[in-house]
C-alpha cells in the first residue's frame, strides 16, 4: 500500500511538473460520465487492477484524479484517470475546479497533454442529461484547437454481433458520429470501439491495441487545452472560461427552474381540506427548503468560480493539505483501531490460552490424583502379594523339606525293597530246596512206601503164615525188612 502511494505521489508529482520527468513522456488524459469504464481501460492497458489506490491522493470532496504509469517502446505513458460530471452542480464544480487546477498547473509547468480518451457506454439506450453534460464540458475542457488529440472510446459493446442489440448500437454509433460528435470529428476527433471480449486476456489486448494507435498517434505531438490556455495563459476566472460557462448555464437554468418552482410552491392549496391539506403542506413544506438548499449550493458553486487560477490553487492547497492530514489521521485511527484490535484479539488469546492451559493443569491434577490413588492401591496389591509371596515361599519351602524326607523316605523304602526282594529271593530259593527236598522226601517216602508195601505184600503175610503155622521163615523175612529199610 505505501509502495503503491509512492508510485502515485510520484506520478502525480511528475503529471504537475513538480519531479523531473523523461522529456519523451506522454500523458492521456481518460475523461467520461460515472461508470462509463475509465478505471477498467486504464487498469487493462497498465495491467493494475488497483487502479483506486491513488484517487484519495488528490480527490476533492468525492472527487478524485489518479495518475497511473505504464511503459510504451521505452517511453513512458502516463493515464490521467479523472472524475465524471454527474448533474451534482455542487459536485460538478468540484471536479471542474480540480481538473482546471491541475491541468493549469501542469501547462503551467511546461508538461503537456498529448491527447484526451473520453469514454462513451454504447449500451446507454438514449443521450441522457448527463451523457450530454458530460460531452458538453469535455467539448468545452478541451476546445475546438484540441480536438484533434480527443479520441472517443466506445465501450460496453455487445457481444454477440448478430444480435438485435448490437445491431441497436451500430446505430446508435452513427448518430452519436451524425449529431453529436459531429463537429468533434469534423475538427479530427476519432472514434475507436473498445470491443466486448469475453476474456480478461481478449479485454487487455483490446485496451492495449487502443492505447497503441493513441500512442503512435500523439506521441510526438502536444495539445493544449482550452482550460489550459484560459487559465493559465489568460489568466480567466473559473467562471469565464468555456467550461465554466457551459457549467454556469447549466447551474443558472436549473437555479431558475428552481425559483419557478418555489414560486409555484407558495399557490395556496386551493380547495384541498382537513388532512389532504395538511399533507399537501408538509409535502410543499419539504419541497421548499429542499429547493432553498440547493439554490444555496448553487450560488455557493456559482462563487467558486469565480475564483482566479492563483486563488484555485491556494484553495486546492488547502484542500490538498487537508486532504493529506485526513489521510494520514485516517490511516493513524485505522493503525490504532487495528493495533487496538489486534490488542483484544491477542488478550483474547491469552485469555483463552490461559483458561486452556487451567484446564489442562486441572485435568493433569485430576490424572495426578488417579495415579496417586492408583499407586497407593497397587503398593496395597504389592504388599498382599509380597504377604502371599512370603507364605508361597514357606509352603514351598515346608514342601521342599517334605520332599526331602519323602525322598529319603523313598530312598530307604528302595532300599528295603531291594532288601526284601533279595530275602524273596533267598526265600524262593530256600522253598524251592525245600520243595525239591520234599519232592525227594516224597518220592523216597513214596518209595519207601512202596517198598514195606512191596515187603508187606511179599513177607507179611507169608509171616502171619508163618505164623500161624508156626515160625517158618521169620528170621528171613525180618532180615529182608531192615535190609529194604537200609537202603
Ligand atoms: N460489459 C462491460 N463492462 C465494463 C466495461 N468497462 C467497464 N465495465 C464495468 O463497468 C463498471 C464501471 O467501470 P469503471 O471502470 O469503474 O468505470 P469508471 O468510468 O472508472 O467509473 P467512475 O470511476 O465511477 O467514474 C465496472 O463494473 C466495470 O467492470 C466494458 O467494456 N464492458
Ligand atoms: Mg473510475
Amino acid at each position: 500500500m505505501s509502495n503503491l502511494l509512492e508510485i502515485e505521489t510520484a506520478n502525480f508529482l511528475t503529471f504537475l511538473g513538480a519531479q523531473r520527468l523523461k522529456p519523451d513522456s506522454v500523458f492521456l488524459l481518460v475523461m467520461g460520465m460515472t461508470g462509463s469504464g475509465k478505471s477498467s481501460l486504464i487498469a487493462d492497458c497498465t495491467g493494475r487492477d488497483d487502479a483506486q489506490i491513488g484517487h484519495d491522493l488528490a480527490s476533492s470532496g468525492t472527487n478524485s484524479i489518479a495518475i497511473f504509469r505504464t511503459g510504451l517502446h521505452d517511453r513512458d505513458v502516463y493515464l490521467i484517470d479523472t472524475p465524471g460530471f454527474d448533474d451534482t452542480n455542487r459536485e460538478d464544480v468540484d471536479v471542474l475546479t480540480a481538473l482546471a487546477h491541475y491541468l493549469s498547473v501542469s501547462y503551467a509547468n511546461n508538461v503537456s497533454i498529448n491527447g484526451v480518451l473520453y469514454l462513451h457506454r454504447i449500451s446507454d439506450t438514449r443521450i441522457g442529461s448527463s451523457t450530454r453534460r458530460n460531452l458538453e464540458m469535455m467539448k468545452a475542457l478541451c476546445g475546438e484547437d484540441a480536438f484533434g488529440n480527443v479520441a472517443i472510446v466506445t465501450t460496453m459493446w455487445s457481444s454477440d454481433h448478430f444480435g438485435i442489440e448490437y445491431a441497436k448500437q451500430c446505430s446508435r454509433e452513427k448518430e452519436l458520429r451524425d449529431i453529436y460528435l459531429h463537429g468533434m470529428l469534423e475538427g479530427g476527433s476519432r472514434i475507436v470501439n473498445h470491443s466486448q471480449c469475453q476474456t480478461l486476456s481478449q479485454r487487455r489486448s483490446s485496451a492495449r491495441s487502443i492505447l497503441d494507435m493513441v500512442f503512435d498517434t500523439w506521441k510526438d505531438t502536444k495539445a493544449t487545452l482550452k482550460i489550459q490556455h484560459e487559465m493559465v495563459d489568460l489568466n480567466l476566472t473559473l467562471k469565464r472560461t468555456s467550461a465554466g460557462k457551459v457549467l454556469e448555464e447549466e447551474i443558472t437554468s436549473h437555479q431558475r427552474s428552481f425559483e419557478r418552482e418555489l414560486k409555484a410552491l407558495g399557490v395556496p392549496g386551493g380547495r384541498r381540506e382537513g388532512q389532504q391539506r395538511r399533507l399537501a403542506d408538509v409535502l410543499l413544506e419539504t419541497r421548499d427548503s429542499e429547493i432553498r438548499r440547493m439554490l444555496a449550493e448553487n450560488n455557493q458553486a456559482l462563487d467558486t468560480m469565480r475564483l482566479s487560477l492563483l486563488e484555485i490553487h491556494k484553495k486546492q492547497e488547502q484542500q490538498f493539505i487537508e486532504q493529506v492530514s485526513m489521510m494520514q489521521k485516517e490511516w493513524k485511527d485505522t493503525l490504532r483501531e487495528k493495533e487496538e484490535e489486534y490488542r483484544l484479539k491477542d488478550l483474547e488469546y491469552r485469555n483463552r490460552s490461559l483458561y486452556r492451559q487451567e484446564k489442562e493443569i486441572n485435568q493433569r491434577k485430576r490424572d495426578i490424583q488417579e495415579l496417586q490413588t492408583n499407586s497407593r492401591r497397587l503398593v496395597a496389591t504389592e504388599s498382599a502379594l509380597e504377604y502371599e509371596r512370603e507364605t508361597f515361599r514357606d509352603l514351598a519351602r515346608q514342601g521342599h523339606r517334605q520332599l526331602v524326607e519323602l525322598q529319603q523316605v523313598n530312598r530307604l523304602q528302595h532300599g528295603e525293597l531291594m532288601k526284601a526282594k533279595k530275602r524273596d529271593k533267598l526265600l524262593e530259593e530256600e522253598l524251592e530246596k525245600l520243595r525239591s527236598d520234599l519232592k525227594t522226601l516224597r518220592e523216597e517216602t513214596q518209595s519207601k512206601l512202596d517198598t514195606t508195601e512191596k515187603v508187606k505184600r511179599e513177607w507179611v503175610g507169608p509171616l502171619l503164615q508163618g505164623v500161624a503155622t508156626g515160625g517158618l521163615g521169620l528170621g528171613r523175612s525180618l532180615s529182608c525188612v531192615s535190609n529194604s529199610r537200609s537202603s
